[in-house]
């Protein structure tokens, strides 16, 4: 009888000791981005991941996104960073932030063209001569229409940020023609109009998820690949690769991505100061970007061989690559294909 009650009493003990520690956790715990300090002030949480290094302007514009934001709402709402792909590449973060999982992710408009491929019309090749048209264009209605699509697939698009424009490193030898690129193992992102481009020109592309690249370019499973000068410097591209080719070949907006389940819950005020960050720390991370892309030239300079390539090269590869476009142009769209190219026209007189 004595044992029994013993028994009991134990485990009542247990059971309270159990209940204490839930409960202490409770008032702490970050439970679907939200936590309340011990006065019940509720403060979301907000995980925000990206695949780029901190030090790249993609790092430094989710930074100052965070600044703006836990500024502006007074704490109460607190943006956890993670970078390097650390949370995953663009597709598994899109995914979680589509499951609810994650709130915030900035990928590259290229790998989403396989949810919605209209995004692709941006992965034309040598559609963009400058940055600033690029900004035009994004900010403009063509970008915007394509941020109206995003809802139905549980995403909420608030701005565009800057990747950059592309060029190819290489371990064979430089490239100045699109002869150069024959038999070329090109490491691409996962889209189609790159693939297709590429193998255009007779290269060999092969897609793969941006983390995979160093270690594709190490081990020789790819003789290349094909970035901005900034990522190229900030992923150290440069130990693994013998030539860069100022090619230009494509430019690669960010998109800005809140999780649709994330942002329902969120008051009318909460959700300006997120838009409202996402466009200021994006004008930031634009210019951040064009500033890294000079300086990481200047700095690469040391690190790989590197060739221009002329104009008139480019010209050719353009043409090359021409019948592409024009078929894709049509899967995407004509009129929405022909809303960018007037307004670039209008643009460029
Ligand atoms: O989140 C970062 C990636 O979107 C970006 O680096 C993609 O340019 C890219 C690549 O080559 O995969």
């Amino acid at each position: 009888m004595k044992k029994i009650a013993a028994v009991r009493k134990v485990t009542i003990g247990f059971l309270l000791m159990g209940l204490l520690f839930l409960s202490a956790c409770g008032s702490n715990a970050t439970q679907g981005g939200t936590k309340s300090n011990n006065q019940g002030n509720q403060t979301k949480v907000i995980k925000a991941g990206i695949g780029l290094n901190e030090d790249h302007p993609q790092g430094q514009g989710l930074l100052k996104f965070k600044e703006i934001v836990e500024e502006k709402s007074g704490g109460k709402l607190k943006v956890q960073t993670y970078f390097s792909a650390s949370l995953g590449d663009d597709l598994k973060m899109t995914e979680a932030l589509q499951g609810g999982t994650q709130e915030i992710t900035i990928p590259s408009t290229s790998p989403l063209a396989g949810m919605i491929k209209e995004f692709s019309i941006f992965d034309f090749p040598f559609l963009f001569n400058t940055a600033e048209e690029a900004d035009a264009i994004l900010d403009g209605s063509v970008g915007n229409k394509l941020l109206k699509n995003l809802p139905e697939h549980g995403l909420i698009g608030l701005a565009y940020w800057e990747n950059g424009f592309r060029h190819v490193t290489n371990s064979k030898h430089p490239i100045n023609t699109a002869e150069d690129f024959k038999g070329l193992k090109l490491r691409t992102m996962q889209n189609k109009v790159h693939i297709d481009a590429f193998k255009q020109l007779g290269a060999n592309p092969i897609p793969m998820a941006f983390s995979e690249v160093f270690t594709a370019l190490e081990s020789k499973t790819v003789d290349g690949q094909e970035n901005p000068l900034a990522t190229i410097k900030s992923n150290k591209y440069y130990e693994v690769q013998d030539y860069l080719s100022l090619t230009k070949h494509v430019y690669t907006p960010f998109v800005f991505l809140v999780s649709k389940k994330f942002w329902d819950n969120l008051s009318p005020e909460e959700q300006q100061i997120l838009k409202d960050a996402a466009v200021e720390a994006g004008k930031y991370q634009r210019e951040l970007s064009r500033e890294e892309d000079k300086k990481s030239l200047e700095e690469l300079e040391t690190k790989i061989k590197i060739n221009e390539v002329s104009d008139e090269e480019r010209q050719k590869m353009a043409e090359a690559i021409k019948p592409v476009i024009d078929q894709y142009a049509k899967e995407f769209g004509e009129e929405l294909v022909n809303e960018m190219y007037s307004q670039l026209e209008k643009i460029r007189q």
